[in-house]
């Protein structure tokens, strides 16, 4: 069946044991048994969703990520909803890699105001081997403070996690986006094959697994099921899973885009809880747009993780008076 699709003959030993051993791995969920799940009436799924998030976690404690850009635009790629894109025109201010004493100073800040881990991103396709030894830096010192560290680098090559892991990195980020079907309408100067690729490489070093995607970029609902099939069905799910509301940026290409429901992205929320129940699922970008009411149904439906500081990496976030402030009304303690 697996060489009528993937001709494995032209493969070295490794890559077709890899190729072997992705074919017999469990399959959890189908995506039409996903689909069933968002198609549950409201009240039925959200029951089912605070069962599972209770059986797994403390339902009312949410961990709190404050995220950095360290290197912000001029990007090579064409991520259609990107506003670090360079072919795409935004307001974006190109900002090479910042010095390690600008990033100590926001991961200490951050620390203070009550996260407990600190992300740094990137704009970069790929990070060179000249770009990568002051991020490693970055990581030990911020690691040294007491903190959590997660880094969003792009695409990794054969050796780059491992010097990851040395450094000290607890998390690496790395999204899939979408589902397979709808990959080729938001990017095509990278395949989902080599997202995979380096999910196994920072998974092979032992590095916690940070992977989700976008929702509102206009696919459909059984592909916003493909999307968690992909991650729930990876051998081990990512220990983290964003899942991201477009933030339509004006000069990108998906600015325009219909917008989604906001019932329907807490029925993403909740099907992902389902069917990873032991990975915190991060109420990622799009919380500025989102009335308390939403994000509160958000915490119902098992989400249990969200970025907090005023700025994601380049785009609006809510203050974090305001966060603190929502947590209180809803008796959430942040971990
Ligand atoms: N350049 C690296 C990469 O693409 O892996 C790291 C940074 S990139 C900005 C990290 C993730 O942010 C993307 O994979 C995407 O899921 C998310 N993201 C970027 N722009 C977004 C937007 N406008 N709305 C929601 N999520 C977005
Ligand atoms: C993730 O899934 N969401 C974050 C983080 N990983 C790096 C990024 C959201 C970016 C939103 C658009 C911006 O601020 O540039
Ligand atoms: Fe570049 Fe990452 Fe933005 Fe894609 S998502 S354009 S790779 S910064």
């Amino acid at each position: 069946m697996l060489e009528s699709v993937i001709d494995i003959r032209g493969l070295d030993n490794a890559e077709r044991s890899k190729v072997q051993a992705r074919a017999e791995a469990p399959q959890r969920w189908t995506v039409d048994e996903i689909v069933a799940l968002f198609e549950l009436p409201f009240a039925d799924l959200m029951h089912q969703a605070q069962t599972v998030h209770r059986e797994n976690f403390d339902p009312n404690g949410v961990q709190v990520s404050t995220l950095l850009s360290i290197k912000t635009g001029g990007c090579s790629e064409d991520c259609g909803y990107c506003p670090q894109a360079a072919r795409y025109h935004t307001d974006v201010e190109k900002q090479d890699l910042m010095q390690l004493e600008e990033v100590l100073a926001a991961a200490r800040a951050a620390k203070e105001n009550g996260a407990s881990r600190f992300c740094m991103g990137a704009a970069w396709r790929s990070p060179k081997q000249r770009d990568l030894e002051p991020v490693l830096k970055m990581i030990q010192e911020v690691k040294a403070m007491g903190l959590e560290t997660c880094a969003t680098l792009g695409m990794l090559k054969d050796g780059q996690a491992e010097q990851l892991k040395d450094a000290g990195l607890d998390y690496y980020n790395h999204n899939l986006d979408t589902a397979p079907e709808y990959y080729g309408d938001v990017i095509t100067t990278r395949t989902y094959q080599d997202r995979l690729d380096t999910l196994d490489r920072v998974r092979n070093v032992d590095i916690n697994v940070c992977c989700g995607g976008i929702i509102g970029m206009g696919e459909s609902r059984p592909q916003r099921a493909g999307l968690l099939a992909q991650l729930a069905n990876m051998e081990r799910p990512p220990e983290s899973v964003p899942i991201n509301l477009l933030t339509q940026v004006e000069g990108t290409p998906m600015y325009g885009t219909d917008e989604l429901d906001p019932f329907e992205f807490v029925r993403t929320i909740a099907a992902a809880r389902i069917t990873m129940p032991q990975s915190f699922v991060r109420l990622s970008a799009g919380r500025q747009s989102m009335h308390e009411g939403i994000q509160a149904l958000c915490f119902l439906a098992g989400a249990n993780s969200i970025f907090y500081g005023e700025k994601l990496l380049t785009t609006g976030n809510p203050e974090a008076e305001a966060d603190k402030a929502l947590f209180g009304k809803l008796g959430i303690h942040p971990l």
